[in-house]
């Protein structure tokens, strides 16, 4: 008989909630395509001249948890995407090349200036019948126009677009899986805004859930939390930052705290709703700092003071290593 002890029993059951998470799952349509770019942007980004790049993981948006296989209906949430599109510029501006997983129609890194419909707001036609671009919107298109290009044309971007929960976490994987080979040179920003309930594929139903009287019932499972699994196997030596969102102050820095710990995060960034871009503070195992916006710069941003504190941060643990 096999006796196992209460913490190597809750492990087991861990694993086997992530493995049928897994297996259960819809699998990505475009898996060897998306395994295929990631090794290449992997490949070419991770050493220059003998001397190691950094590469990191930017999680951005919300992930669905649809309600039918043939999804008419689906769970949601909030998140814009403005934090992980502005931290992804603020990162290629310090030389990491960037692997940006974000939710399919949330904030583009270089387009968080522009207005909600650019293609629209942005341009008019001329007597000649020419495309041009407003006058008043030029430097403002001219930028992220030009800032995205450089950073494509140099392969320092790869955009991954999901929607829902079981693309996302299946993307993760890949990501975390083909960064391994990066060390302590890979960093994880997950500042996406990750269902923590679903419905598992195996129990969905097939059709559109029909109209009918009286309250309807819907069982929902936790997700399983893949953070001990990236920690753990998936990128071992990585540095990892993730982010914890309250409503409620009171409870913020005790729940980023106890991530910190659980999942051996290398860092947490704390911020609550309504304030979460005038202000966060990055927990670490030995200091809660504070961060700010500028409020002096009508432009200025949070992630500009964030990322530069994260870059200095894993500058420490890379040479610690
Ligand atoms: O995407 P956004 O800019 O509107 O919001 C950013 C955020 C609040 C989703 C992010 O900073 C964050 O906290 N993500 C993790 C959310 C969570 O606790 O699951």
């Amino acid at each position: 008989m096999d006796v196992l002890s209460n913490s190597d029993a809750s492990q087991n059951l861990k694993h086997s909630e992530i493995e049928s998470f897994f297996d259960s799952a819809p699998q990505l349509k475009d898996r060897d395509d998306i395994d295929r770019r990631l090794d290449e942007f992997i490949k070419k980004n991770s050493q220059s001249s003998g001397k190691l790049l950094r590469v990191v993981c930017v999680t951005s948006g919300g992930t669905t948890v649809p309600l039918e296989k043939r999804c008419v209906r689906y769970i949601d949430n909030f998140s814009s995407g403005h934090r992980g599109a502005t931290s992804t510029e603020y990162l290629l501006k310090a030389g990491y090349a960037v692997i940006f997983l974000n939710r399919r129609g949330t904030c583009q890194p270089f387009c968080t200036s522009l207005p909600e419909d650019p293609l629209l707001s942005c341009f008019e036609i001329d007597k000649e019948q020419n495309l041009q671009v407003l006058g008043s919107q030029s430097e403002a298109v001219m930028r992220a126009v030009g800032e995205h290009r450089a950073a494509t044309d140099q392969g320092l971007l790869l955009k991954i677009p999901f929607t829902t929960i079981f693309e996302y976490l299946q993307m993760l994987q890949l990501t975390a899986m083909s960064m391994k080979t990066l060390g302590t040179h890979a960093m994880f920003y997950l500042a996406a805004a990750v269902s923590d309930f679903y419905v598992p594929w195996e129990s969905m139903v097939e059709h559109k859930i029909q109209s009918a009287p009286g309250p309807f019932d819907m069982r929902l499972v936790q997700v399983p939390k893949m953070l001990s699994v990236l920690r753990n196997y998936w990128a071992p030596m990585a540095y990892c930052v993730s982010f914890k969102l309250e409503t409620d102050s009171k409870i913020l820095l005790e729940k980023a705290e106890m991530a910190l710990k659980k999942y051996e995060m290398n860092a947490v960034v704390a911020n609550e709703l309504t304030t979460r871009k005038e202000e966060v503070v990055l927990v670490t195992s030995n200091e809660r700092i504070k961060v700010h916006r500028d409020n002096t710069q009508p432009d200025a941003v949070v992630e500009c003071p964030l990322i530069k504190l994260l870059v200095e941060n894993h500058s420490a643990y890379i040479s610690t290593r």
